[in-house]
C-alpha cells in the first residue's frame, strides 16, 4: 500500500538510501535533513521518477523549528505512516576519560534528543489513528561498547531502550517499533566521526567489504510492508566479516 514516509538526516548514507528505496516501492515521501540543496537534488532525482516528494529543512536538535515545520505540513501530508528516525552521527574515538565536551553534547542531542523529539511529534497522531510504524536505525554499537565508542556507544544503547520502551508504549496499537542496528556501513560516517580525516575514515572500511547503504535501506523496506500482524522488533546487519563492534576480520 502507498505509505507516507518520513526520513530524518535523508541527505547522505541510510537515510538517503532509504528515501531511494521507499521510493522504488511506491511510496509518498517526506525527506528531512539541515542542507536544502542535497534536499532539492533528491526531490528532483525522485520526482523524475515519479515519486510525490516533500521537503522539509530543519536540524534534529531544533525541537521549535521541527515543531514548525511538521505543523505546515499541507493536510493531505499530515498522516506519516513511517517514521525513519535515522539523523545521528559519531564524532571522535577518544578513550572516554579524554573526550571533547562539545562532541558529547552533539551526539547525545542529535542521537537521542533528537529521535525523541521526532518520536514525541508524529506517534500521537499514528496513535490516535492506530496505524503506523516507527523505524530507529540503532547500531550494533549499542549492543556492546568498543575502545573509544563510550558516549556513541551509549546513544545508540538508548536507541534500544527508547525503541523498547516506546515498543511496550503502543503495543495496545496496531503501532510497530523496529531497532535497526547495522555493523560497518559505508557512508559519511566516518569522515563527520573523523572531523574530515578522509584517509582516516577510509581505513575503517579497508580489508572487508562493508555494508552500503542500500543494505540496510532493503530491510527497512521489508519490515515496513510485512504483515500487519508482524513486527521486526529489532535486527542486527553486519557485514559478513564483522562479529561484533570490536571483532573485524580485514583480509
Ligand atoms: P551519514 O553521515 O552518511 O548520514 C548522516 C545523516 O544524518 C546526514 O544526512 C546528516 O545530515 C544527518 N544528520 C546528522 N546530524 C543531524 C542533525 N542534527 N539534524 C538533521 N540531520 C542530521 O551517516 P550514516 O548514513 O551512516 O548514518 C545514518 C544513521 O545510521 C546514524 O544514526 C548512524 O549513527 C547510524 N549508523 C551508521 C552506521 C555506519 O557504519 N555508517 C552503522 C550503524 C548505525 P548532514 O549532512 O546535514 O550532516
Ligand atoms: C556505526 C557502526 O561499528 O562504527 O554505528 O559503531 S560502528
Amino acid at each position: 500500500m502507498n505509505k507516507i514516509v518520513l526520513i530524518t538526516g535523508a541527505t547522505s548514507g541510510i537515510g538517503l538510501a532509504c528515501a531511494r528505496k521507499f521510493a522504488e516501492n511506491g511510496d509518498r515521501l517526506i525527506l528531512t535533513g539541515r542542507k536544502v540543496d542535497r534536499l532539492n537534488d533528491i526531490q528532483e532525482e525522485l520526482s523524475a521518477k515519479g515519486t510525490e516528494v516533500k521537503t522539509l529543512v530543519f536540524d534534529v536538535r531544533d525541537r521549535e523549528k521541527a515543531e514548525k515545520c511538521l505543523s505546515e505540513l499541507p493536510k493531505e501530508w499530515q498522516e506519516i505512516d513511517v517514521l525513519v528516525n535515522n539523523a545521528g552521527l559519531a564524532l571522535g574515538l577518544e578513550p572516554e576519560y579524554a573526550g571533547s565536551f562539545e562532541d558529547w553534547e552533539t551526539m547525545i542531542d542529535t542521537n537521542i534528543k533528537g529521535l525523541l523529539t521526532m518520536t514525541r511529534l508524529i506517534v500521537p497522531g499514528m496513535v490516535e489513528r492506530d496505524r503506523g510504524h516507527i523505524i530507529n536505525i540503532g547500531s550494533v554499537a549499542g549492543d556492546a561498547a568498543y575502545a573509544g565508542g563510550n558516549v556513541y556507544c551509549a546513544t545508540k544503547a538508548a536507541v534500544k531502550a527508547l525503541s523498547d520502551g516506546l515498543r511496550i508504549d503502543v503495543a495496545n496499537t496496531a503501532i510497530r517499533v523496529t531497532n535497526l542496528k547495522p555493523g560497518l556501513v559505508e557512508t559519511n560516517f566516518s569522515n563527520t566521526r573523523f572531523h574530515g580525516d578522509d584517509e582516516r575514515a577510509a581505513n575503517v572500511y579497508k580489508g572487508i567489504k562493508p555494508l552500503t547503504g542500500d543494505d540496510i535501506a532493503d530491510v527497512a523496506v521489508y519490515a515496513a510492508n510485512a504483515p500487519a500482524h508482524v513486527q521486526i522488533a529489532e535486527v542486527l546487519i553486519l557485514a559478513t566479516h564483522q562479529a561484533s563492534g570490536s571483532v573485524i576480520v580485514r583480509k
